[in-house]
């Protein structure tokens, strides 16, 4: 039998050799009492467009340093990254060329922003300028960011489509804007469930839209769900767009992660959607790296200007060695864009056979999983198994909290709570699921399936 290391317990390792330790890092506690003293009272509090709450991701990598579970919780690979990207960085840092150590260009280092915009020309069939329509960003976390900031005024209203990414709430907030949900809801919730399963409701769509909308942000291949939103369904959202003249926030970090037979389709390739359109990627999710978190936008010069305004003040510049390294992946996987071999394309077929095993071994053990069409996540509805889960010893008040919190503390099985990508009212509806990542090892899937089963027939 080979020697199991969990994922969860080589992030403790990981973390701790950085002096990580077991209690929280925002441990209130720690605050010295005379700093308290002198500066409490309204004049230092947060301001009120942002939450002092832990995010799920706080919350949840702290939990796995405690109770040291198999995580399959946070989106990331815990194997190896293609080797000639890895490579490329380090030959980048050590390399003749000792300035790509140093400050870049502010809007996206020129090897970078030149290999997106060639990629992105062949894949929308349109002439894409670098320098003014592709911004390099700190992941696709800055450019959510500098897009919801650079684009929202106060009382603006942002759609935003239910479960959805946490953060994008927040970024609303930030900026005084008014997030207006509407969630993807199962037309089944027995049999073979797919992420195709999950729909909006046309009608409610249409009534959200109002003069005071400004954007929409739709998020194909979807996290947690799955779904790849259809030519109908994007056709919808495109005439709606320029009915109301909303531009569209296009959140696209799993773009290369779809499963045949469906396709990703590319908003702003559609008629008129090029002009309202900002695109997001990441390198992260397309090389497998997270942790360079390094992502862009593109879209039309009109609209990228906001997001410069921000970028500049905020970030200014991204890491230089990283961008380089991934401009020298762009340009390998373009050269051999029609093979097989391509990344972009192997990829799915890599994650396919472990996104199958883990929708087998879920529905083993009674839970009812959706199959995802695209990214590396999946649901599962938990609740046939409520009777084997002692809920009542956790406080949240969300069921899926208590559920994954129990379940890693007591059966070393860690998965994420999807009520966290709800807003406030509509959060019961995530509380049956559970969201797990499939992009692990082989041997630590069946390490979760054999967890499962253990726990499934003990008494
Ligand atoms: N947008 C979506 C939809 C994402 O899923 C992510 C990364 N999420 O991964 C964490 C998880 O769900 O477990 C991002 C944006 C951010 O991407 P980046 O890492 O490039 O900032």
């Amino acid at each position: 039998m080979v020697n199991l290391r969990p994922a969860s317990q080589q992030l403790c390792r990981f973390l701790k050799s950085f002096g990580a330790t077991n209690s929280s890092f925002f441990d209130r506690r720690n605050i010295s009492r005379a700093a308290v003293s002198t500066m409490d009272g309204d004049k230092f509090s947060l301001p009120s467009n942002y939450s002092a709450e832990p995010s799920v991701w706080v919350e949840y990598i702290q939990l796995a340093l405690e109770h040291k579970p198999l995580n399959l919780g946070q989106g990331f690979p815990d194997y190896a990254p293609p080797s000639y990207v890895t490579e490329a960085l380090s030959k980048v840092t050590t390399g003749d060329n000792v300035l790509l150590n140093q400050y870049t260009r502010g809007f996206g280092h020129p090897p970078l922003v030149n290999a997106l915009g060639k990629l992105y020309s062949k894949l929308l069939n349109r002439q894409i300028n670098p320098q003014t329509e592709v911004l390099v960003t700190a992941g696709a976390y800055e450019a959510l960011f500098s897009t919801i900031v650079g684009h929202t005024k106060p009382g603006d209203e942002i759609i935003i489509i239910e479960p959805f990414f946490d953060c994008y709430e927040a970024m609303v907030r930030a900026a005084h804007g008014v997030p207006r949900f509407i969630p993807l809801k199962p037309k089944k919730t027995s049999g073979t469930i797919m992420s195709s399963d999950w729909v909006l409701d046309p009608d409610e769509l249409k009534g959200l839209f109002n003069a005071k909308t400004k954007a929409i942000i739709l998020n194909t291949p979807h996290n947690p769900i799955g779904k790849v939103f259809n030519l109908e369904e994007l056709k919808l959202i495109a005439e709606l767009c320029s009915k109301w003249n909303v531009m569209c926030i296009a959140d696209e970090v799993y773009e290369w992660l779809v499963y045949e037979p469906f396709k990703h389709i590319r908003i702003a390739s559609l008629p008129g959607m090029w002009e309202r359109t900002i695109t997001i990627g990441s390198a992260g999710k397309t090389f497998s790296v997270t942790g360079w978190k390094t992502g862009w936008a593109y879209g039309p010069a009109h609209l990228m200007k906001n997001l410069q305004a921000v970028h500049q003040n905020c970030v200014y510049t991204c890491c230089t060695p990283v961008q380089e390294a991934v401009a020298r992946g762009f340009e390998l996987e373009m050269e051999r864009f029609d093979s097989p071999e391509c990344y972009f394309h192997s990829i799915s077929k890599e994650l396919v056979s472990k996104r199958d095993y883990m929708a087998k071994f879920l529905s083993d053990v009674g839970m009812v999983p959706t199959i995802p069409e695209g990214g590396y996540f999946m649901i599962a509805d938990w609740t046939a198994l409520e009777n084997k889960v002692r809920l009542n010893e956790e406080t949240d008040k969300l069921k899926d909290y208590r559920f994954t919190k129990w379940m890693s503390k007591n059966v070393k099985l860690q998965g994420i709570p999807p009520s966290a990508f709800y807003s406030d009212p509509h959060k019961p509806l995530g509380e049956s699921y559970v969201r797990y990542c499939f992009f692990k090892k082989d041997e630590n899937l069946q390490k979760a399936a054999e967890i499962l089963q253990k726990w499934k027939s003990s008494s």
